[in-house]
């Protein structure tokens, strides 16, 4: 029997990588579409033949219920948020609406259509905040710092709600930072990928950044899409803890960046108030015991291995555009 997945998100960089990866694992795969005034599909563009794209939106339960009516999905990972950590002190009700009232929406879609489907939530670090042990485990207490942050922790606890209330087999991965060539231009990792690769081909002069010294755990995203999938195929829903174990500051990104193009960082970073936040994560740095013991999940790009990749494939998409 084929199996059938609902991603909500598809459009993003988790969503898309996850789709590609699905679709190698014998998936129907059954994208989920906000409507807008132009098209987004970049991050799918090659693999949009093998995809069936449907509209509905997580502020609208009414299109949930009649997408999961329509498709019966056997699986649904519902990736789809106001993920921008620096928007959600601007929007905090728009986040809050989206990222986290979207999760009961479509859980609750879920009860009413079929309980029976099994559920994926994309929970994040960013709930560990202002961290109160060291490294972060399924145990560690959450304490966020964002409403970006408030709005997963209840995101993360409606899951395990509805799994403890109707039986479902809802699951949430507590994802650590994890990022790609495919990141958004605007999260600190793609931010400074691409303004190396303009720096390195004389398009710009400085790097404006915010703070410096904030540590993350951060991964290679094809890897932590991986991990969503294996949680839905054990015998019992739970959540995991997805990371590398490992911390790195900004400096450190940065400073790696750039000496990949054989530049000084300190030649071309300018600090800016603008990009400081209200309340700040210092340090974030999980334990994935867990996943690997019980998913056998590992991760395969290294800290060095990331930032190579995202460099490398910035200078390369520039220069295509330069041609
Ligand atoms: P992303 O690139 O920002 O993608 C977010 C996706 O959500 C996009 O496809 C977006 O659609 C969609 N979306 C936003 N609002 C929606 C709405 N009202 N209805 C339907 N779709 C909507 O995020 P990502 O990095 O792939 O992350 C995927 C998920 O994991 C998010 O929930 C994020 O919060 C969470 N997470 C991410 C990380 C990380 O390091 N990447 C870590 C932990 C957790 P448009 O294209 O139309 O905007
Ligand atoms: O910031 C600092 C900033 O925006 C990382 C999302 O995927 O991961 C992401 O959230 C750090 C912060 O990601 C700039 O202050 C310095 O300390 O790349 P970011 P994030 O806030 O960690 C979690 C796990 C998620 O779940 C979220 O969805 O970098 N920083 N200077 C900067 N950050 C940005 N964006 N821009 C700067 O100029």
């Amino acid at each position: 029997m084929t199996k059938r997945a609902l991603i909500t998100g598809i459009t993003g960089q988790d969503g898309s990588y996850l789709a590609e990866f699905l679709l190698t694992q014998g998936y129907e795969v059954i994208g989920m579409v906000r409507r807008s005034s132009t098209v987004n599909f970049e991050r799918i563009e090659h693999i949009q033949a093998q995809v069936t794209l449907a509209t509905a939106d997580l502020l609208d339960e009414v299109s949930l219920i009649n997408l999961l009516r329509e498709y019966q999905p056997h699986e649904v990972y519902n990736l789809a948020a106001q993920s921008f950590v620096q928007t959600s002190f601007s929007q905090p009700v728009f986040t809050g609406e989206v990222t986290a009232l979207g999760v009961t929406r479509i859980l609750d879609a879920i009860r009413i259509v079929n309980p029976e489907m099994r559920f994926y939530q994309a929970s994040s670090s960013e709930m560990f905040g202002k961290v109160v042990e060291v490294p972060q485990t399924e145990q560690t207490p959450f304490y966020p710092r964002s409403p970006y942050g408030v709005a997963k922790v209840y995101g993360h606890w409606i899951t395990v709600n509805y799994r403890e209330s109707y039986n479902m087999f809802a699951c949430s991965g507590i994802l650590f930072n994890h990022e790609s060539p495919r990141r958004g231009l605007e999260f600190v990792t793609r931010k400074i990928s691409h303004a190396v690769a303009r720096i390195k081909l004389g398009l710009d002069q400085e790097l404006r950044l915010g703070n410096l010294e904030a540590r993350r755990d951060w991964g290679f995203a094809p890897d932590y899409v991986r991990a969503m999938w294996l949680m839905l195929q054990q015998n019992e829903p739970d959540d995991y803890v997805v990371a590398t174990g490992e911390t790195r500051s900004v400096r450190e990104f940065v400073e790696f960046a750039f000496s990949h193009v054989g530049l000084n960082y300190q030649d071309y970073v300018v600090q800016d108030e603008r990009y400081m936040r209200p309340a700040e994560v210092d340090l974030l740095v999980g334990d994935p015991t867990k996943a690997r013991t019980e998913l056998g999940w590992q991760p395969e790009v290294t800290f060095e291995g990331l930032v190579k990749i995202m460099v490398d494939a910035d200078v390369a998409m520039l220069k295509e555009r330069l041609r």
